[in-house]
């Protein structure tokens, strides 16, 4: 198919950069599951090595399969380039290595995946690159805290998980001003959803484990920007790093990529659906989800995001308690972290993915001690209402 730009999101995340012509017909890509590739002479070798001849060398440096891949979600994203890695986490670590220095600063919004938040504390205290984490709900806060040293913004938007936004626009535009590239994590929305390179942003990364792959059954992660930046981070932290993706992983989120779309309809109806009913329940505190008119940054959200998402971040009435009386007792929701499958997936996170954030600065961020979050599946919208009904029975008064 020729990548036209015309074509739509779906038509593209079906077909983009495959021809079956090119592979005996089939309808599918094909794995090269091979760790090397052949030569036909040491000149070949040679001319490889030196970059002087198109071609594969060895799967660590690139192979068939993932390079469909990384460019199928460079278009849909709208990017240059794009870059695949074995985990999200090797993905945010090789933005961070490939393009900072030790001695640069990063300013990063609050409440971050853990995980994240994790790597951020390692790259201080053994490589020196140093981080501030602030609320970007007020996108001027931030240059109160730019430095000589500020080589990064570093986003997600919805945070996860006390869904605040970022002014996509507006950070893009600060990070230029100051000389910094802009980075978004776009693992809760997917390019479906939004494009924040179409804002001025400088790097998307997924951790694609969750709404790409979207079947709970591989780990993995995405990056697009510039030719230039995914040059350089494929040669630095990808080549020498070596968080790699399998063909088979690669296979496994090409076919997720063709589902996406009816996915993300469904996920996002649902969730406001689930959403509403927990915001009239008596003994749910507060709802946070993008789709309520109640959300803080309604506008916002209609104005940078296609469609709210699955995710549905909430508080119940009896704050740490209440949370396990209900995580304890959900049948059809699964008690699991991770996000965007097609099971429907609760958590606890201040016990699960951001306990590896001190309390008094998870307070701060938002993420108090009864939050759960929720990723709305795909299951019948009314059976998991009825899970989530009979699970909140359970709250001792
Ligand atoms: N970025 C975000 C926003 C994430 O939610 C995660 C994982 C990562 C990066 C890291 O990706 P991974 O290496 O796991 O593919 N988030 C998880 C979560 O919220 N629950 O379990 C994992």
């Amino acid at each position: 198919m020729e990548d036209n730009v015309k074509l739509g999101f779906a038509t593209k995340a079906i077909h983009a950069g495959y021809s079956s012509k090119e592979h005996y017909g089939s309808l599918n890509p094909p794995i090269y599951q091979t760790s090397t590739f052949v030569f036909n002479n040491v000149e070949e070798g040679r001319a490889r090595f030196a970059g002087e001849q198109e071609g594969y060398i060895y799967s660590r440096l690139g192979s068939p399969t993932v390079k469909l891949l990384e460019e199928r979600i460079a278009t849909l994203e709208g990017a240059e380039a794009g870059i695949a890695f074995g985990s999200g986490m090797g993905a945010v670590s090789a933005v961070v290595f490939g393009l900072l220095q030790s001695g640069d600063h990063i300013i990063g919004t609050d409440a971050l995946y853990g995980g994240t938040y994790s790597f951020l504390e390692l790259a201080k205290e053994k490589f020196n690159i140093d981080y501030t984490l602030i609320d970007m709900t007020n996108p001027d806060e931030i240059k109160k805290h730019v430095r000589p040293t500020t080589k990064m913004i570093y986003a997600e938007t919805p945070v996860n998980p006390t869904m605040k936004l970022v002014d996509l626009e507006k950070i893009a535009a600060i990070a230029k001003e100051i000389g910094a590239v802009s980075v978004v994590d776009n693992t809760f929305m997917s390019p479906y959803l939004q494009r924040p390179l179409e804002y001025g942003i400088d790097i998307v990364l997924h951790s694609a484990t969750k709404y790409i792959g979207g079947h709970g059954d591989v780990i993995a992660g995405l990056v697009v920007g510039s030719k230039e930046n995914i040059a350089t981070i494929r040669h630095t932290s990808l080549k020498s790093v070596g968080s790699v993706m399998a063909p088979f992983d690669a296979w496994l989120l090409l076919r997720g990529l063709k589902t996406l779309a009816v996915r993300l309809d469904r996920h996002t109806e649902s969730a406001m659906k689930i959403a509403k009913y927990l915001e009239q329940h008596p003994k749910v505190e507060k709802v946070i989800y993008p789709g309520l008119e109640s959300f803080p940054q309604y506008e916002l959200a209609k104005r940078q995001m296609k469609a709210p998402g699955g995710l549905i971040s909430f508080e119940l009435k009896g704050g740490l308690q209440a949370g396990i009386d209900v995580l304890d007792h959900v049948q059809i929701c699964q008690l699991a972290v991770s996000l965007g499958d097609v099971d429907t997936l609760i958590q606890h996170p201040v016990s699960m993915t951001h306990a590896s954030i001190p309390r008094e600065e998870r307070l701060v961020m938002g993420i108090t001690d009864g939050l759960v979050r929720l990723s709305v599946g795909l299951e019948d919208v009314d059976d998991l209402i009825a899970d989530i009904d009979q699970a909140i029975s359970y709250i001792k008064e």
